[in-house]
């Protein structure tokens, strides 16, 4: 073993199935905490064939929490292949879609028993704060699972009226088919959420996977990994590669062998990723990448929810959040008023160690995320915008950087344009008489991921709607996304919808058959 205080574990599930691994053991939140640090391929955890491992930091503390494989492209390759055998001529193949659903239910049934577990290992590796792990990064995985486990026998074709080539007649139906293997590639920001998102979708639909998490936050999935076993999901249904984009990435969009990329992340990498699948073997891809979400406050607002929406819409998740509001527009006739009871708001978020209750903000991911923050507000500064509060690395150990407000940002500032993913709230005032220039503003993003408004007036609301260019648009609310409803991007931000019933397409292709009778 590479870490001295791993054993080698048996654990039993309820179904009576065990594996064995070498586990590392972490003493956390009160609880006893035992998981994965190895590849898992084809149903078993090893280490990656290069024997190389990697550090995975708590950016609560910057401590060391334990090794990780660090996969290879001879590690894909075999995982690949594991997907292959497993989707081709395993037990997967071969049981039916109903059966297939009460799997992934158990799966979501062992996810609720290791709820804890899951939020405090999300919590020590990405920084989130522990009670919104239970309920985001983890309640919402689960709730995932159910939901696409409930369409897994309800996946269907239809019976279509051709014309009759008589004296004969024609039957022509459709079927809706998995595609093979799929790789699932996730970022940073919710680990087990992101993984949820696709995996549940994609093995609904009947597929088998292989799943590349964020280098820098891996620990759910590979926990995860175990419970599916435990669930009694069949070996090679799904692979866990952990390692870099750049190889292991690489490795799964130029494979011949993968039928589809599920892809979130940034717009560069997807970019990349898009042209890599184009090249390999024309695979079919899915992108859900950048935002700078547009939100927009009309003086006959609610106020107060206005003023908590707000701070909610970019402050969740310490801003590393896709649809994080990245630029906040104000009327200029309650600008000022609004906000000063912005900063209000926003001074009374409590910051501090992440597995504490009482704390509502907790470290950013990683060190080089956090020196993007400081770099973006300087530069939005230097822009002219105007600091109102925070702007700064907290002064306490750990990654911490302090909820920060901007304000008077023009359109041509950096931080009207760029995504920060982080903390840093970006307000610009607009007429209140001229709907149609706040629109034009908020549609003069390449983005197109979500957008927000704010307003008493059932035409304006709807109005704003219908002309606003993105995937998902919240009235009187914000961040209120569910399993049931899909969600994706419009532009820059992507194509190809997770969750809802229209997740399920992205994973699945129409035959056609026609008879003669
Ligand atoms: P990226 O740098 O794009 O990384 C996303 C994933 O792609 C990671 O697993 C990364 O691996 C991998 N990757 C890197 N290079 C690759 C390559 N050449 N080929 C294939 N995969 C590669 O994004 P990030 O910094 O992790 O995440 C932040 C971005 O994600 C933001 O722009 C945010 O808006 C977006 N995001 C979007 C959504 C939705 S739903 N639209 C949700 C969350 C986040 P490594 O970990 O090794 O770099």
């Amino acid at each position: 073993s590479e870490n001295a205080d791993a054993v080698v574990m048996k654990l039993r599930g309820g179904s009576g199935i065990t594996i064995t691994y070498d586990a590392i053991e972490v003493d956390a939140n009160n609880t006893h905490l035992k998981f994965p640090h190895d590849l898992f391929i084809n149903g078993k955890f090893e280490p990656s064939s290069s024997g190389r491992t990697y550090d995975t930091i708590n950016p609560a503390t910057e401590e060391v929490i334990c090794k990780v494989a660090k996969g290879c492209k001879g590690d894909c390759d075999k995982a690949v292949a594991a997907a292959k055998k497993a989707f081709d001529k395993g037990e997967w193949s071969k049981i039916s879609a109903r059966e297939r659903g009460k799997l992934m239910y158990r799966l979501a049934d062992l996810m609720e028993e290791h709820k804890a577990e899951l939020a405090t290992l999300e919590s020590l590796d990405s920084g989130a704060v522990y009670t919104l792990a239970l309920k985001t990064h983890v309640g919402m995985s689960i709730d995932v699972w159910r939901y696409f486990a409930g369409w897994a026998d309800k996946i269907q074709g239809s019976t279509i009226p051709i014309s009759d080539a008589r004296p004969n007649k024609n039957l022509c139906i459709t079927k809706k088919e998995p595609l093979g293997v799929v790789a699932l590639i996730t970022p940073w920001n919710y680990p087990l959420m992101m993984l949820s998102w696709k995996m549940a979708a994609c093995l609904a639909a009947g597929n088998t996977v292989v799943h590349k998490p964020a280098q820098v936050t891996p620990l759910t999935a590979l926990k995860f990994a175990e419970l599916s076993v435990l669930a009694g999901i069949p070996a090679g249904v799904i692979n866990i590669v952990t390692g870099s984009g750049g190889e292991i990435g690489e490795a799964l969009t130029a494979h011949p062998d993968v039928r589809k990329i599920g892809f979130t992340g940034s717009t560069e990498i997807g970019a990349h990723v898009m042209g890599s699948c184009a090249k390999s073997n024309i695979k079919k891809v899915s992108l859900e990448l950048g935002g700078k979400s547009p939100l927009i406050i009309f003086p006959d607002a609610d106020m107060d929810k206005a003023v908590r929406q707000t701070c909610t819409a970019v402050f969740f998740n310490k801003g590393e959040n896709c649809i994080a509001a990245g630029r906040i527009f104000v009327a200029k006739s309650i600008h000022d008023d609004f906000i000063k009871k912005l900063v209000e708001e926003t001074k009374k978020i409590v910051m501090g160690d992440p597995l504490d209750r009482a704390t509502g903000h907790g470290p950013q991911n990683h060190k080089a995320h956090l020196d993007k923050l400081i770099d973006y507000v300087k530069k939005g500064i230097e822009g002219g915008a105007k600091l109102e509060v925070g702007g700064k690395r907290a002064d306490r150990p750990g990654l911490f950087f302090e909820p920060t407000i901007l304000s008077h940002v023009n359109d041509d500032n950096y931080v009207a344009i760029e995504e920060s993913f982080g903390p840093v709230m970006v307000v610009s005032d607009f007429d209140e008489n001229d709907m149609d220039g706040v629109i034009r503003r908020a549609n003069g993003t390449e983005f197109g991921l979500a957008a927000g408004v704010f307003s008493k007036d059932i035409s304006k609301v709807l109005k704003v709607a219908e002309k606003i260019q993105a995937g998902t648009v919240f009235v009187n609310t914000y961040q209120k996304t569910d399993v049931a409803a899909p969600f994706g991007g419009f532009k820059q931000s992507g194509f190809g919808k997770d969750l809802g019933q229209e997740a399920l397409n992205e994973y699945l292709q129409t035959k056609t058959i026609t008879f003669e009778y």
